[in-house]
């Protein structure tokens, strides 16, 4: 197990104590624990190799929960979540998804009101039984019944990127140590870098059936230690369930198939059938295993054991239609067949296009990290400047800063980058590794302006302006507050535009296209928030604000040095979404950004 997967079992404790009505102490030790792993540089399974260490020596850790952790660790089940499982009705995780229902409301509608299904909990509503429930109320039983049609979306219930690529990685690791494997790439929807997916497909080259190499190949997919069962074992195609309800398709081809195989596998269907039309008006029909000539009676299966004229790599099976390879990102049956036949694909920006980060937070308010050690874990990742960017007050709840200490940072800062000049000059560099920008991540107040003045505002090099209260407003008022930050020449850039968070909230409702227009007439920028819950924007509203000729900024809004490495799927949605680096703001060295800056004002 990794440290995320733990982190997670310990989140879902917590939900289940709390919504069994523990102890508050013993389901904050929980949070905490889960928390503590989460933000871990270090494996917790490298710590325990280690013998001069113990899990103990972590904040919060105790001897109770390093057992825990051990059991986890050997792929053991945890008799306690087990036995919590059991006493939680099923019915009660449906209802915890439904935004802004938490394990304490969710046991009341439970116990009080005996709701066993999404479905029953909607007819509540409908009939104004749960606005009787002590601390619900009439505005909230109509909050509850608008996000009860979210938490039934199967849409919202799929892989976050993020996590399917940690199990693509385990799996791909795993699968290499088969000897009959001679390549392997993960296809579907994960090697698109789409937000979410729903299920994972492998592609594996290896030898004939009749060597017994396919055998070998599929053995060893079951073996996988994630496996609860084989769904389906066939010549060629095999499919299991994990742990947690993934499955994972694997198909098995020869060397000649591989590249169609990839191309078929990974899709999308949309993009696929486009491609599938250019080869039958060239006479040629494609498939999982390769270009063939049209003949009659030409089938799948048959194709199955005929080398095809192409097939070997993707850039055949591209070339057999007339087009170039197309990036995995842009297959979304869009605008990707039209670029590449007029030889005007893009270059899509890459994550070593980046050279700074311009929305992180420190301990001064939710971060968990020194303004120096973000700085220096943003010199370890070879990042040229960052913008240090915690909250201003209106977010109390994580102690947001008000003017004076505010400005108390950005002395620090100042400080901080002379001792990064000096530095420079010690070890003959002209520039130091490092420039620390003046930020703040400013709230639009739900009444309308900031939650700082522009006095103070002026004085920073960076401001972020994010909507984080009154989401529930009307459009025209939650668009107005975003208009006016956009107006305001103090504010550089909109953070997480929409606010949604993928299966947990929807994006509140706003005019987006009004503000990608305001957006491009004043030069403010937008950000993609590569956080993998929020990607935000996300892929089509990225588009749509390059077509307008918005500058987007890729940012990890980072709260511990970890999150600084997630700016890797920040970048892969502006890759679908077809930016190169020359749409990034952040791509530019820091004097081209202040530059640019200085243009647009
Ligand atoms: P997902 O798993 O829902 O996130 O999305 P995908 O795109 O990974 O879809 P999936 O796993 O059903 O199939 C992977 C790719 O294989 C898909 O993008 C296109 C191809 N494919 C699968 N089944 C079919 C099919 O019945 N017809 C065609 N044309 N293509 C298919
Ligand atoms: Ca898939
Ligand atoms: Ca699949
Ligand atoms: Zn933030």
């Amino acid at each position: 197990m990794t440290n995320a997967e733990i982190a997670g079992v310990f989140e879902e404790i917590a939900d289940l104590l709390e919504f069994k009505g523990e102890n508050a102490f013993r389901i904050r030790a929980y949070r905490n624990a889960a928390r503590t792993v989460e933000g871990m540089v270090e494996s917790l399974a490298g710590v325990r190799a280690d013998a001069g260490r113990k899990l103990t020596e972590f904040d919060g850790i105790g001897s109770d929960l390093a057992t825990k952790i051990e059991t986890l660790l050997d792929g053991l089940p945890l008799k306690m979540l087990e036995d919590l499982r059991k006493a939680v009705p099923a019915s009660a995780f449906d209802i915890m998804r439904v935004p802004g229902l938490g394990p304490k409301k969710a046991r009341l509608l439970v116990e009080q009101l005996g709701i066993d299904s999404l479905d029953a909990l909607e007819a509540a509503c409908q009939a104004g039984r749960v606005r009787s429930l002590k601390g619900f109320g009439g505005k909230t039983e109509a909050a509850i019944l608008e996000n009860v049609g979210f938490a039934k979306n199967p849409e919202n219930r799929r892989m976050l990127w993020y996590d399917a690529d940690l199990l693509v990685q385990r799996l791909l690791e795993h699968m290499r140590g088969c000897a009959a494997v001679v390549r392997i790439e993960a296809a579907g929807s994960w090697r698109r870098g789409k937000q979410t997916v729903g299920d994972l497909d492998l592609v594996v080259e290896s030898g004939t059936p009749q060597s017994g190499d396919v055998a070998m190949v599929m053995d060893h997919f079951g073996a996988f230690p994630d496996v609860q069962s084989v769904m389906l074992r066939g010549d060629t195609k095999m499919s299991v369930r994990l742990t947690g309800d993934v499955q994972v398709d694997l198909r098995v081809v020869r060397g000649a198939s591989f590249g169609a195989a990839l191309q078929y596998f990974t899709g999308s269907k949309e993009h696929n059938v486009v491609l599938r039309g250019r080869a039958r008006d060239r006479g040629l029909s494609i498939n999982e295993y390769g270009v063939f000539p049209i003949t009659d009676g030409e089938t799948a299966t048959s194709a199955r054991d005929r080398t095809p004229e192409h097939g070997a790599t993707e850039e055949e099976v591209y070339a057999a239609v007339g087009l170039p390879w197309i990036p995995p990102e842009l297959r979304e049956g869009r605008e990707e067949i039209e670029w590449a036949e007029e030889g005007r694909l893009p270059t899509l920006v890459s994550v070593e296009d980046i050279r700074g980060d311009l929305h992180m937070h420190t301990h001064a308010t939710d971060g968990e990290e020194s303004l120096a050690d973000m700085a220096a874990a943003a010199i370890a990742r070879g990042l040229e400047y960052i913008a240090i960017t915690d909250h201003g007050q209106r977010v109390r709840m994580a102690h947001g800063l008000d003017a004076s200490r505010l400005l108390r940072q950005w002395e620090e800062i100042d400080r901080l980058n002379e001792k990064l000049r000096e530095q420079a000059r010690e070890e003959g560099r002209k520039t130091p590794r490092l420039v620390v920008l003046k930020g703040i991540e400013v709230d639009m107040l739900e009444k309308g302006g900031l939650d700082l003045p522009d006095e103070v505002l002026e004085q920073g090099d960076w401001i972020v302006a994010s909507l984080h209260y009154g989401q529930n407003q009307p459009r025209e008022q939650i668009t107005k507050r975003i208009l006016e930050a956009i107006e305001n020449p103090n504010i550089r850039v909109i953070g997480h535009p929409t606010g949604r968070l993928i299966n947990r909230r929807p994006a509140y409702d706003v005019d987006m296209e009004a503000v990608i227009d305001a957006a491009a007439s004043t030069g403010t920028f937008l950000e993609i928030n590569a956080n993998p819950m929020r990607l935000d924007l996300d892929d089509v509203h990225a588009a749509a604000a390059r077509r307008a000729g918005v500058k987007l900024v890729i940012s990890t809004d980072a709260h511990s040095i970890q999150g600084l490495d997630l700016m890797r799927c920040g970048v892969i949605q502006a890759r679908r979404a077809g930016l190169q680096a020359a749409d990034v703001a952040n791509t530019l060295t820091l004097k081209s950004l202040q530059k640019l800056i200085a243009s647009s004002r």
